[in-house]
């Protein structure tokens, strides 16, 4: 098989937000055709979007591969839909996100993905889990590695989470 290399962003600001994660990531890791291949710590972020919605936790994941990146995105889909998943406004709350950031450095537009992940190097709450799992990581259109697109971004939003045991 020959393998490439995959980065997901995973979020969630419903219910109960590290379960959700988790339990991405297990389902991931119960998939023959995938291999995991490092994950963040999980980051509790301050939301970007619509007022009123709850702090989300986020954090990303690298992953082998022999699916290839429209397959990848139907798993991540299906997972999302397990964990009850309900489309309702843009950037609003969700039990689980699962966002495909980066293809093997592919540069890709089709309907529903767009690799790079159009909007990753904005975002502080994907760039302090991204830079930990892949930090030499380059983005494939800017040429910026992961450390030196986060450098630029205010990154006080993005707490290591500390679970309330
Ligand atoms: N996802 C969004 C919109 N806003 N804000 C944070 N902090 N974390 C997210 O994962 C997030 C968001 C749309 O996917
Ligand atoms: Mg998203
Ligand atoms: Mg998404």
């Amino acid at each position: 098989m020959t393998a490439t290399r995959a980065l997901v962003a995973l979020g969630s600001n419903l219910g109960d937000r590290a379960g959700h994660l988790l339990g991405a990531v297990a389902a991931l890791a119960r998939r023959p055709e995938v291999r995991l291949a490092g994950l963040s710590r999980i980051y509790e972020t301050v939301p970007v979007g619509p007022a009123g919605q709850g702090p989300y936790l986020n954090a990303v994941l690298a992953v082998e591969t022999g699916l290839g990146p429209l397959e990848l995105l139907e798993v991540l889909l299906a997972i999302e839909r397990a964990h009850g998943r309900v489309r309702r406004e843009r950037w609003g709350p969700r039990t689980l996100d699962l966002d495909l950031l980066d293809f093997g450095g592919r540069v890709l537009e089709r309907p529903g993905l767009s690799l790079p992940h159009p909007r990753l190097h904005e975002r502080a709450f994907v760039l302090v889990p991204l830079a930990e799992v892949a930090p030499d990581w380059r983005h494939p259109l800017l040429g910026a590695t992961a450390t030196e697109l986060l450098a630029k971004l205010d990154r006080s939003g993005v707490q290591p989470w500390e679970p309330a045991y």
